[in-house]
């Protein structure tokens, strides 16, 4: 059984230890930040703060799938699962979307603001980082839009920030699916876009809205797919579109075609503030429905882990996976680690050798998602285990062969650290390539032998080594 929401997914954290309920009376503006901030980079808990300063009967979650303890428990698995399983839960599950089910009313629905009633600043949304632009309302959230000529229905995790009681600027970048819908479909029209904004998903809902997915796919069915069994949606009260109905907060609105708002700065997920106070997307809320004690999630991106680098790493690698199985290259593995901060993909392969590994490079290079650099490696590399990706890469690499750069449109995002900001603004950016691989061509006896206690002792002494291995006192 999945969570249906967040209060089911805390009660579960509370039972194995990854969450920390906070009574003390925190400040939305950085003290809850920092305390987030801060417990995300021990690879510590989720924070559930309970008494939040001017919001009384409010309450705020962060870090909520910054570490793969949570992942797992989120899946309904062990919270020690290692990573490796995790992600083949994940693969196999995402195989089978199913669509959402239409429920006449939920706990979604419990207040209902229009009209006067709406105003942002009843909500606590946090002044996440020192230097931010604003209070920052959506970050643990989902985006709903939808074209009405295909019927795509895209949830996307874009950052949203409060302008004034009742209205919001927000930054899907250009690539995302949110701005896809609004070139391809209000802009020529001129009309407004009906929007939603979806605060407190359930955990594995909130993951599929932070996967990269193809075009026209719908993330409330990979959402499906995640929990394995349909998220239950309602309609919104000032528009056609559906959410979830377990979620804690919807905001209801417009984005408009004509209008641009200033936007950012933000601490960003590459782990630095790289965004500058920039026009961006103008939303205008009409309607605002909570549950009762709503519990606003956020998150805090920074230095690794935080819910991009861990919870959001893990859609973006199998979507890569899937492209370069489709184009029949013997991949076993891809992995964005954490530490990568989406901008490290490790691919192990049956064979490697430089021209799959230059072929890798291109066909990745044309996928949709931000990372910079790819290491490639055999199969006999564990790529969930860094210690031996970087070796792999340390004295496998050829330092001056075995290093393929490209230039290319799309790679590295707006918030891309190393590069300029007239590369970021226009997202042309470059990609390194790094073969860890033996090449093909070298005959077997020029393989180096690995020198390891797996790999150079007769298994018959092996054995004896391992049976006897606590006699030894070790
Ligand atoms: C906390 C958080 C904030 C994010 N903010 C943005 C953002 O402001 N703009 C953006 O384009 N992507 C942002 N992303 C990444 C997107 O969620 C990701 O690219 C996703 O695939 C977008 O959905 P789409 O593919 O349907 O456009 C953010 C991710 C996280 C975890
Ligand atoms: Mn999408």
């Amino acid at each position: 059984m999945a969570f249906k929401d967040n209060r089911d997914f805390i009660a579960a954290l509370k039972q194995t230890g990854d969450v920390v309920s906070i009574s003390q009376e925190i400040d939305w503006d950085l003290e809850a930040g920092a305390i987030s901030r801060r417990a995300m980079e021990l690879y510590g808990p989720a924070v559930l703060f309970e008494n939040i300063k001017d919001y009384p009967g409010h309450r705020m979650f962060a870090g909520i799938l910054a570490t793969y303890r949570r992942v797992a428990i989120a899946l309904g698995l062990p919270p020690d699962t290692p990573i490796r399983d995790i992600y083949r839960v994940y693969e196999q599950r995402d195989e089978h979307p199913i669509p959402p089910v239409t429920v006449p009313t939920g706990p979604c629905k419990e207040n209902i603001l229009t009209g006067d009633k709406i105003d942002l600043y009843d909500f606590p949304a946090p002044m996440i980082h020192d230097g931010d632009g604003g209070r920052y309302i959506g970050t643990w959230c989902f985006s709903v839009s939808k074209n009405p000529e295909t019927g795509w229905v895209n949830w996307g995790t874009y950052r949203f920030m409060v302008l004034n009681k009742n209205t919001i600027s927000g930054m899907p970048s250009p690539g995302s699916h949110l701005a896809m819908i609004m070139k391809d479909y209000y802009l020529p029209r001129n009309q407004p876009m009906p929007w939603a904004l979806v605060i407190g998903p359930d955990p594995l809902s909130a993951t599929a809205g932070l996967a990269g997915y193809r075009i026209g796919e719908n993330e409330a069915d990979h959402a499906g797919a995640l929990r394995q069994e349909p998220v239950e949606v309602v309609k919104c009260e000032t528009n056609d579109l559906m959410v979830p109905a377990h979620a804690e907060i919807i905001i209801e609105g417009e984005i408009l075609p004509d209008t641009v708002a200033p936007e950012g700065p933000f601490g960003e997920y590459p782990g630095y503030r790289v965004s500058e106070f920039k026009p961006k997307v103008f939303c205008r809320v009409t309607a605002i429905t909570h549950r009762n004690s709503p519990i606003m999630t956020v998150e805090n991106p920074g230095i690794p882990p935080d819910g991009s680098s861990v919870g959001g790493s893990m859609g973006v690698a199998i979507a890569l996976k899937r492209r370069l199985q489709k184009h029949g290259f013997p991949v076993v593995d891809v992995y964005c680690p954490p530490e990568g901060a989406a901008h490290l993909v490790v691919v192990s392969v049956k064979k490697g050798g430089h021209e799959r590994a230059k072929a890798i490079h291109q066909a990745l290079l044309t996928r949709r998602a931000w990372y910079t650099k790819i290491i490639v490696v055999d199969d006999d590399i564990d790529v969930y285990n860094l210690g031996e990706v970087i070796h792999a890469w340390s004295v496998k690499c050829h330092s001056y062969q075995g290093i393929y750069l490209a230039e290319a449109h799309g790679k590295g995002g707006p918030a891309t650290p190393a590069h300029s900001n007239e590369e970021r603004a226009r997202q042309y950016g470059a990609v390194a390539c790094f073969d860890a691989t033996w090449p093909v061509e070298w005959p077997d006896e020029y393989i180096p032998v690995r020198s390891s206690f797996a790999d150079v002792y007769p298994e018959d002494l092996k054995a004896r080594v391992l049976k006897h291995w606590k006699e030894y006192g070790f």
